[in-house]
């Protein structure tokens, strides 16, 4: 059985996606954020109190983008994972990676520096900068979607699109989206009209109603 804790569009996202593209059956557990200090019980079940945390029967996994690849190898041969004897397999792993290591964590700090920390301690030069170093980050994707694809490799829609996809909209949350290229606007549309994306959108809104009540603030009381 899966199951999967998770806070409202964090990077669980990803997995909760790829869930829904592949139609697997799973638990999810909604926590406010960050469970750290809003559901410190979490700490037993992820000492580093991130998520997400990811079962799979006894097995346990903490990386987005690492479970994202495990389910699309591992359950079934799925079209969302591009096998190791295909031509784009070396760039399926390089946009899995691209979309945590290299767009997600300079907006952390931009999402510290203007939310998580405490007034005294936010700083608008420290998000400023790391959100320019996102956005030039952000060319490697603008330039491989100048010649008008919908995905990134294989020509169809895998782990690696959801990979990156979850840094769009993060970028959403912190307002950085105004400053999207028109491709990859046109980009990020689309894969937000996917039925596996609203299906997820859906399934993390109906299980925080159900499990954190329907007060939106008090899913994610680090960002009121
Ligand atoms: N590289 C990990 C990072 C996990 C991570 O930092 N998750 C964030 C949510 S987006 C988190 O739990 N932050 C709360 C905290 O650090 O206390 C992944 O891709 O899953």
């Amino acid at each position: 059985m899966i199951k999967l804790y998770h806070c409202m569009d964090a990077r669980s996202f990803r997995v909760l996606w790829t869930l829904e593209e592949m139609a697997l059956p799973y638990e999810l557990v909604m926590m406010p954020f960050p469970p750290r200090f809003a559901f410190k019980d979490y700490l037993a079940v992820n000492p580093l109190g991130t998520v997400p945390t990811f079962f799979d029967d006894g097995m346990r996994m903490t990386e987005s983008s690492a479970i994202a690849h495990y389910l699309v190898t591992r359950h079934g041969s799925s079209p969302l994972a591009v096998a190791v004897d295909e031509a784009d397999y070396g760039p399926f792993l390089n946009w899995l990676y691209y979309g945590e290591a290299t767009l997600t964590f300079p907006q952390t700090l931009v999402l510290r520096y203007t939310h998580l920390e405490p007034e005294e301690r936010r700083n608008a030069q420290v998000a400023e900068d790391y959100s320019r170093w996102f956005m030039s980050r952000l060319r490697g994707l603008d330039g491989a979607l100048q010649d008008g694809r919908d995905f990134l490799c294989a020509g169809r829609f895998t782990a690696a699109d959801i990979s990156v996809a979850f840094a769009l909209l993060l970028a959403g949350q912190l307002g950085l989206d105004v400053r999207f290229t028109p491709a990859i606007v046109d980009y990020w549309t689309k894969l937000q009209q996917r039925p596996g994306f609203l299906a997820a959108k859906a399934a993390q809104e109906r299980a925080a109603i159900a499990q954190l009540g329907p007060d939106r603030s008090a899913w994610s009381p680090a960002l009121k």
